[in-house]
Parts: structure tokens; sequence; C-alpha cells
């Protein structure tokens, strides 16, 4: 019964990164200034009816303004890694051209500004905020995307590959495709599942094509997706269900890590497409060749798993967080980590993304619940010889939560939208004292 043996210190290895995450549209603001162009996203929430409250990214947490101080507050709390994302639009505003010097400039200062201070910067290209530029000319949707894409990650590495030891390529593309893509309900707002597949490919060849671009310079950092990973699992003992789970599994998993780990798309996954849709014509000769090239890590965004009927039917067996969609187990992280060992495996893993949202407070004793149990289950997958080298928590500040807006509230530190004031929750203060003895007990406090 282990609520009967005694609490033990979990020591994470010497070394263990201990991190937060972010992204540009999502904290930035400064949506006009100094020369950015608009992405997608400013454009869509804007429209009528796409975000909750009409909310948009705008000011957001104002972070252009106010990085330093937001960087004095990842020092208190003894980060030794930040996740961010760059918007492309601020680097080219028309998704291609001259580099707005301005744009460069802003994240050169944060990247000194962590350096300065003993925190390592990990950079992801895309954080879905294409250039609206480009979206007007087809955006992902078109094959040319992909090569400006790579285009925008040979500038940035360029401009800071001396300066940057981790590269992340897209966060995310499944939810881009999903969301952006079938759902509608992120931009760029479309509703085409044939489309939305096309896109995936592309997005594909467009992280493909940043790895090369890395390659080919002299800059010697490391590179990897940010992929949201969900373990699959039967809801019930039923062999539909079981042979549901496999369906389940290729879609959220096997789909994007089998591409760019192994060269190749699922078999049942590919079977699943008709002879006749767009993405068969969309994969050309030696795509998978070039997406499939040698990753240093991946990064795994981890939120919960997935349960599947006998019908293919999602349904929850643990409780949901404040966000409807989300299951919460902690579990699920331990199998994800050994499955990818497992079946992929020794590859460098970061985790990139993991956390809740709570109530607009600062005693947020259940995001430490959830940061604790997390944290335990990725040290047991240590133990298992998985080789996670770095946590980010997400996030480090509310921020714009896409279509929710500001009404979710996913930071470790509160931010209070009507002053910017930025307040330690409970969660910040139990994290740094986590980061400042390497390890977590054994059980809940
Ligand atoms: C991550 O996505 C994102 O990378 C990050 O930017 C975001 O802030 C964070 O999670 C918290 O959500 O509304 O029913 O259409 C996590 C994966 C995919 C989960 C899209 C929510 C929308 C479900 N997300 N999904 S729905």
């Amino acid at each position: 019964d282990p609520a009967k043996t005694n609490p033990a210190e979990l020591v994470f290895p010497a070394g263990f990164g201990w991190g937060a995450s972010t992204s540009a549209y999502q904290i930035e603001g400064a949506a006009a200034e100094d020369g950015r162009g608009p992405s997608v996203w400013d454009v869509f929430s804007h429209e009528q009816g796409r975000t909750r409250d009409g909310d948009t990214g705008d000011v957001a947490a104002d972070h252009y303004h106010r990085f330093a101080e937001d960087l004095d507050i990842m020092k208190d709390l003894g980060l030794t890694s930040y996740r961010f994302s760059i918007s492309w639009s601020r680097i080219l505003p028309t998704g291609r051209g001259t580099p707005n010097t301005k744009g460069l400039d802003f994240y050169h200062k944060l990247v000194d500004g962590l350096l300065t201070r003993g925190i390592a910067p990990v950079a992801t290209l895309f954080h879905w905020d294409t250039p609206q530029a480009l979206q007007e000319i087809g955006g992902w949707e078109h094959r040319d995307c992909a090569k400006r894409f790579a285009d925008y990650a040979a500038t940035m590495f360029a401009a800071l590959g001396d300066k940057v030891p981790t590269w992340l390529t897209l966060n995310e593309p499944k939810t881009v495709v999903d969301v952006g893509y079938t759902a509608g309900v992120h931009a760029p707002g479309k509703r085409d599942r044939q489309l939305a597949n096309v896109v995936g490919h592309h997005l594909l060849l467009g992280h493909g094509l940043a790895v090369q671009a890395l390659r080919g310079t002299t800059a010697e950092g490391r590179i990897g997706p940010a992929l949201s990973l969900s373990p699959t699992y039967p809801a019930d003992e039923s062999d539909a269900a079981r042979r549901q789970a496999t369906v389940a599994d290729a879609e959220e998993n096997r789909r994007w890590l089998d591409p760019v780990l192994l060269g190749r798309y699922p078999e049942d996954w590919l079977a699943t497409q008709p002879a006749d849709a767009p993405l068969r014509a969309a994969i050309k000769d030696g795509d998978l060749a070039v997406i499939g090239a040698k990753n240093d890590l991946v990064g795994v965004n981890y939120y919960g798993p997935t349960h599947v009927t006998g019908t293919g039917s999602r349904v929850m067996k643990h409780p949901t967080s404040q966000a409807t969609w989300q299951e919460v187990d902690p579990d699920g992280l331990f199998d994800l980590l050994t499955r990818i060992k497992r079946d992929y495996g020794d590859i460098p893993l970061i985790i990139t993304e993991n956390g809740m949202p709570t109530k607009n407070a600062t005693q947020d004793q259940d995001r430490i619940t959830f940061l604790h149990d997390h944290l335990v289950a990725a040290h047991r997958a240590i133990q298992a010889g998985v080789r996670l080298e770095t946590y980010h928590l997400w996030s480090l500040l509310d921020n714009f939560e896409w279509a929710e807006g500001y009404s979710q509230r996913w930071g470790i530190i509160h931010v209070d939208y009507k002053t910017q004031q930025r307040t330690r929750k409970a969660s910040a203060d139990w994290y740094q004292t986590v980061i400042a003895r390497n390890g977590v007990s054994s059980h809940r406090t």
C-alpha cells in the first residue's frame, strides 16, 4: 500500500533541466509594433465570434515590453531552461524578404537576457502564427510554404545559431491540422479534412527542411519537433475497443512520430486515405527522406491520455480539468515516455509542455498536485531508462489561450490584464523549491 510507505525524495539526475514554456502570440502583445506583420492569429482573433469574448493577442501579457521583468521572474524561480517561440511575422513581416532588424533585436535581447541569467534558451520556430501574407497565397496548403519556413528558419539560425542550444521546428502540427483545418476552431478556421491532411504533410516537410537548414550551418544547436502526444487506451475490455485504440494511436501519435523518426507514414494510417485523397498527390518522391532526416531530440507536449470505445468514440476515464478536453492522468506520461523509448529508440526527450488551467486565483493547490504527480511519473520514466533531459511546464504566465481567450489561466504566474501586474501563484513558490532541491517528494504534500 503506497499510502503507508514513508515519503521518499525522488531526486532527478544532475543537470536535469527545469523549465517553463510560452509562445509568442500568447504572451507578447505589441502586435503592430516595430514593423511586425500580422499572422493568421491576428486576423482570426479579430473576426466576429472566433474567440471567447472577442479576445485577441493585441496586448496579451505585454511580454514584448516587459520581458526584462519576466526574465527576472524566471531567475527568481531558479529556471534553468525557458522555451519560447519566435513570431515569424516579427522577423519577416510578409513571410519572406529582408528580415526586420527590430524583430531580430527583440529575440537577441531575450536570448542574451536568458544566457546572462544562466537559463538555457529553447526556441520554437513556429507556434501556429503563420504570416498572414503567406496565408493569403495559400499558406501551408501550398508546398511552397515549407520552403518559406526553412528560409525563415535559416534566418534565425544565422542570427541566433551561436547562442541557442536547442531549436524546436513546429509546435503541434497535429493541432493545426485538427483544430485549424478540420474543426475550424483555430486559425485559419477552415473545415476541410482532405486539405488538412495536405497541410499536415507540408508542415512535416517544413520541419524536415528546417532541420536540413540547421545542418547546413556552423550552428551547434540541437533540433527536433514539439509534438502533442497522447497514449491511447481501450475504454473497455472488448476487442473492438482494442482495435479502435490502435486506430486512435495512429492518429494521435504514430502519424507524427513515424515520419519524423522512421521516415514513413504508418501503413494502417495511410490505408485510411482513399486513392484519390489529395494527400497522396502531395507526397512527392524524396519527401519522407527529408522529413525523416535525423533529429537530435523530440519535444513532448503531454496533457492527457485518450480512451476509445469499440465504436471509436472518445470517452473520459479520469476527471477533467477546467479544459473539458483534458483528461488528467499522470500515469499516461510514464506510458508515453517509455513507449517512445520502446518503439523509437533512445532519442533524447524533453517535455516541452505539461500543465492544466485553474481558476483566477493565486492559491492553486490543484496545479501543484497536477505538477507533482506528473513529475513523479517523469521520474519513474527516467528510472526506467528514458533519456528525459528537461521538463517545461505550461505555462510561465497566464496568457491568451487561443479560442478560449483570457478565460483559461495556465500560468504559475498570475497576470492581471488591467494592470499587467505579475503575481506568483502558490505553484510558483512550490516549483521554486522543486528546482532548488532537484526533486520532488514521492508523496503529495
Ligand atoms: C497546447 O495545446 C498548446 O501548444 C499551447 O499553445 C496551449 O496554450 C496549451 O496546449 C493549453 O491548451 O477546444 O475541443 O477544439 C494542447 C493541445 C489541442 C488541446 C487543441 C486543446 C482544442 C480542443 N490542444 N485542443 S477543442
